[in-house]
């Protein structure tokens, strides 16, 4: 096992009680109705019972009595036969599904109803998620639902084959500026993405370069239907990346202004192309007026007249545009300290408030930065009451590790959702905006930067395969907890073996501190190589036009974001949470330095100075990255060789990375500050 199949491992069960108790429910598998999508159900649990039970259940492609799985849509099941009802169904999504065991005439079966095809896949993931993390199943009664109704990934894929901040290999879908022929992989792809419920995917960068501005041309979207099919038939929907110059680039027009009647027209008839070739087409995502990205600055228009140009070309196939708000001024003048990117978010998208189509949704990255290892959540979420908002997150670990160093990202992406913004008062969490549910909006759902590359175990670091299936799980329900989704990682990843389960497991639950330990202390940010994003680069941000600064100096360190004297940006959220975060006093040590520039000899609310603080952080991170190595080194000969060699491997990269930035980080501040380290260890 080299990690191709992540957690669709379906190892064979050795243990005799186990078979006993799942083999009489496995025996035969009936589905009620046909669809692509409820295929991939039958063949994936077929697959999955095979090789865990070693028998190949029987099919019956029409509702029989006697199959012991049987399987089908609310509306073709007599569902009085089971005691259920469909009023149960009717108040359920798309995609739910009633999971039940039952008892007939002596016969032990498993109902795996869904509201349509979507639920009855889902249900079978669910299914044989239970068997290979050795769940009962003798009194399943499950109803579940996605809490989040957009859940898509986002490739950033270039058609050269390359992928931007990519870490794992090549795209597994161009190649030499062509599509791959390689359609397996693509389908392995869509069997991960669907068996934690992800149901769309956008499949180029939000960087379009000009060969990829063709994607939405005749020479491209035969191959970009071929992609779709595979991905409809597990539940997810495709879309593309556009760039908005397309009408010059493609359209030999010489405007792309989006109230020009021309420009309209265009993507009226570019649109309806692209639906020809795929009906279910879901739409574009766009990155504009952002890095030199186009966008509709250039025509003195703002980001709603944009986006709503498109948003009409989509309305009548009922496509979404999802507009990002990752827009700052990359180019400001580093001499210009009043410049604040983290201000910039809401600053332009803010006033637009209600003048987006509702087909439109706004994109709104986790932070106001740029998926540090820490930093606040984005003030945008809450204050947009008439616009569609989704967050997105960052499962490639750009900032964090490049899936060298480890870092389960997961407690990150709940302390997001769990954040309360205080938006309409106490309990406005972040997740109930995102879920939809506080503002009702009629799009709403999670976006995320996908981690997987052509390596053989998709995401280099096996380990890292934790943060693909965390996405995917946490976005479903925001309720499961981070070492719920760990343990049942492991579990399907490596088996039961409790030693494998609890090491594994501690090992993920432990490493974003470690991370955050030798890296950038209290949420300033930003220590880090300019360009690559690896390693600490001490003041490379501080020259460099995109701006971004921690602001240390001989007598202190931090941003001063407060009203009174800094750039205002803790303005920008809902009381008490800007008065908080305002107050030196009040504001929580965590994000200290993000909101304040204080003296080195500051006390924490622990009782340690800012500067002591940092050195005890940055020796204990290079101490807890060895404590990593020995218990992963517990596990060899307890997984299997490859496994274990490829974490072994990126866990030495990671004390290597984590002894530079102690050494880095520390001297640079005992040379800033003149302040000896209180223990006397060695600072160079
Ligand atoms: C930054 C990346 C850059 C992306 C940009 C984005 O460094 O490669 O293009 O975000 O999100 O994190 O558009």
């Amino acid at each position: 096992e080299k990690g191709y199949s992540c957690w669709l491992q379906y190892n064979k069960i050795t243990d005799s009680k186990l078979i006993e108790e799942y083999l009489p429910y496995c025996l035969s598998l009936s589905f009620t109705e046909d669809s692509p999508i409820v295929r991939s159900a039958v063949e994936e649990l077929a697959d999955g019972v095979k090789s865990m039970l070693d028998k190949e259940p029987t099919i019956y492609n029409y509702f029989s009595n006697d199959a012991s799985i049987i399987l089908g849509t609310y509306e073709s099941i007599n569902l009085s036969d089971y005691e259920l009802s469909s009023d149960l169904f009717e108040k359920l999504n798309d995609e739910s599904y009633v999971l039940k065991s039952v008892n007939k005439e002596g016969n032990n079966k498993i109902l795996l109803v869904g509201k349509s095809d979507k639920g009855i896949l889902y249900g079978a993931y669910h299914l044989l998620r239970l068997i290979q993390t050795r769940k009962s199943v003798n009194s399943l009664d499950l109803v579940e639902s996605p809490r989040n109704q957009i859940r898509i990934i986002n490739q950033w894929d270039n058609m050269d084959g390359s992928v931007e901040r990519g870490y794992s290999g090549n795209s597994i879908f161009y190649d030499n500026n062509q599509f791959t022929n390689d359609l397996y992989r693509i389908k392995d792809y869509a069997r991960l993405l669907a068996s934690v419920g992800i149901n769309a995917i956008s499949i180029n960068n939000v960087n379009v370069w000009e060969i990829e501005t063709n994607l939405i041309t005749s020479k491209f979207l035969p191959e970009v239907q071929k992609v779709a099919d595979i991905f409809r038939s597990y539940g997810i929907q495709t879309l593309l990346s556009i760039n908005y110059a397309s009408p010059i680039e493609i359209g030999n027009l010489t405007t792309a202004d989006p109230l020009d009647e021309g420009v309209q027209q265009w993507w009226a008839e570019k649109v309806k192309e692209i639906y020809s070739y795929i009906p279910d087409f879901g739409g574009f995502v766009v990155k504009a007026d952002s890095e030199h990205r186009p966008g509709p600055f250039s025509y003195d228009r703002d980001h709603a007249e944009g986006a709503n140009v498109l948003a009409k070309a989509l309305q009548p196939y009922n496509g979404i545009v999802v507009w990002r708000c990752f827009v700052y001024n990359c180019l400001q003048d580093w001499r210009d300290r009043t410049t604040d990117r983290a201000r910039a978010a809401y600053d332009n998208f803010k006033p637009l408030d209600g003048k987006f189509l509702d087909n439109v949704i706004l994109q709104v990255k986790n932070g106001p930065m740029d998926f540090q290892v820490k930093e606040p959540v984005s003030p945008l979420f809450g204050a947009m009451e008439k616009t569609n908002q989704m967050m997105e997150f960052q499962v490639a670990q750009e900032y964090t590790g490049q899936q060298k160093d480890l870092c389960y990202l997961v407690p990150q992406w709940k302390e997001y959702f769990d954040f309360d913004t205080h938006a309409k008062g106490e309990g406005s969490t972040v997740k109930t905006i995102v879920d939809g549910s506080m503002y009702n909006y009629r799009y709403s759902g999670v976006a995320a930067v996908s981690n997987i590359g052509n390596d053989i175990n998709w995401t280099g670091n096996t380990l890292a395969q934790a943060n693909f299936y965390g996405y995917g799980r946490l976005i479903w329900d925001p309720e499961l907890g981070a070492e719920e989704i760990a343990e049942e990682w492991v579990q399907s990843t490596f088996g039961n073996d409790p030693l494998v389960v609890e090491t594994i497991k501690g090992m993920l639950l432990d490493s974003w501190n470690i991370y955050e330990n030798y890296t950038a202390p209290l949420g300033v940010g930003w220590m880090i190589n300019p360009s690559h994003h690896y390693g600490p680069n001490v003041d490379g941000y501080e020259y460099d036009v995109w701006g971004t600064y921690h602001f240390s100096d001989r007598d202190g360190v931090g941003v001063d974001r407060t009203v009174e004297t800094g750039t205002g940006y803790t303005n920008q959220y809902f009381s008490p949470n800007a008065e908080i975060y305002n107050s030196l006093e009040n504001c929580p040590d965590e994000f200290l330095l993000f909101y304040h520039h204080v003296p080195y000899t500051h006390q924490l609310k622990s009782g340690e100075t800012v500067i002591q603080y940092i050195y005890n952080t940055h020796f204990k991170g290079v101490e807890q990255v060895k404590d990593l190595i020995d218990r992963w080194n517990k596990l060899d000969g307890k997984i299997d060789d490859y496994r274990f060699n490829n974490v072994a491997e990126r866990l030495q990269l990671q004390l290597k990375n984590a002894v530079e930035w102690r050494d880095k980080i520390n001297t640079y501040y005992f040379r800033k500050s003149g302040i000896s380290d209180d223990q006397n260890r060695t600072i160079y």
